[in-house]
């Protein structure tokens, strides 16, 4: 049975999250933005459909094709259809730019070019890798993954990428290395978005894995999506895709890799460990505090925002690779 429903534009105000609450109260202020969770998460989107606006947002995504792009056959469907391509560049999470879905147009100002990511820690093979190195090293495939926003929201994405496991073949992480860290840009005079550069919040945006959740199979850098580079909303040049953990845990626009002994801190874990584990795997049984995690939202459909009621899947549908991480 499903459930389809558009978000009119007066329901939920972006404008809910006031400045005024932000200096009042730490703590409120992170539940109204976070939490509005499944409200606020489904922001409308007539904000954004201006004739003006919405020529720069197929500018925003009218990008280099990827060459001689393949699908892999192992990750060419999933049971749904992909998300409209202009309606996934204007719902968004990128907190650095602010706090509702609709930041696309001020992650316009990321610098991607020239971009360089580090690969550090305790590796036999540390490298500063640009973007054409990282392009030339590793052959690029598109793989159409299903992803699930620990809001409760999904969609089906193609992107494109390669699996992280050949860059732990590059690079050889040590016998000491346990966990690995990823890092996103950041430069508050660039990123500044709305109230969400205060000194409490655990800058800049940090996410990581145990080595083996990054040597699945599934674990993927994407440098691309809809066939073309990434639009710097869904994280440009590079960022992490972990589908059968929520959306959270894929950090955007990784400038640095870290491999370590120890188990990082990292951004949502360390604003809420209660709301956002390190683990974070998509799980239908184990609810948010605030909320269900037993449906989802699943959004595909432009170019208003709509969505079906769907059920949410232990390990979001990818069970059988990587439930045996879990035992
Ligand atoms: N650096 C950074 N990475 C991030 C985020 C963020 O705010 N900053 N948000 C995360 C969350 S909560 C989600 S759901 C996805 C959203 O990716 P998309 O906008 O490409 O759909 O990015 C993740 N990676
Ligand atoms: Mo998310």
């Amino acid at each position: 049975m499903t459930h389809l429903r558009v978000v009119k534009s007066w329901e939920i105000s972006e404008n809910e999250v006031t400045s005024e609450t932000i200096y009042t109260n730490r703590r409120r202020f992170l539940k109204s933005l976070i939490g509005a969770g499944i409200g606020a998460s489904l922001l409308p989107l007539t904000g954004c459909q201006k004739s003006s606006s919405s020529l720069a947002l197929e500018q925003s995504f009218q990008l280099p094709k990827i060459p001689s792009l393949k699908t892999n056959p192992a990750f060419a469907s999933v049971d749904g259809p992909i998300a409209d391509e202009a309606l996934a560049a204007r719902y968004n999470n990128f907190y650095e730019f602010g706090g509702g879905k609709n930041i696309w147009l001020k992650a316009q100002n990321l610098p991607t070019d020239p971009w360089k990511v580090e690969v550090t820690g305790l590796v036999k093979n540390p490298q500063t890798y640009d973007l054409e190195q990282l392009k030339k090293q590793f052959p690029l495939e598109e793989r159409i993954y299903r992803f699930r926003c620990v809001e409760a929201w999904s969609m089906v994405l193609p992107w494109v990428g390669f699996p992280m496991r050949a860059l732990l073949e590059a690079v050889e992480p040590t016998a000491q290395a346990k966990f690995v860290r990823f890092t996103s840009f950041y430069d508050p005079e660039i990123t500044r978005g709305p109230g969400l550069h205060f000194g409490f919040l655990p800058w800049p945006y940090q996410e990581g894995l145990r080595l083996e959740e990054m040597a699945n199979e599934l674990a993927f850098f994407a440098l691309g999506i809809y066939g073309h580079d990434l639009p710097k909303q869904h994280g440009a040049p590079i960022r992490c895709v972990l589908p059968w953990k929520y959306g959270f845990k894929g950090a955007k626009s990784v400038v640095k890799i870290e491999f370590l002994e120890q188990q990082p801190a990292t951004y949502w874990n360390t604003i809420d460990p209660n709301e956002y584990d390190f683990e974070a795997n998509v799980n239908p049984t184990k609810p948010h505090p605030r909320w269900s995690q037993a449906t989802e939202k699943f959004i595909s459909k432009g170019p208003g925002l709509s969505w079906e009621l769907k059920e949410t899947l232990p390990y979001n549908g990818y069970g059988k690779y990587v439930a045996s991480l879990y035992v």
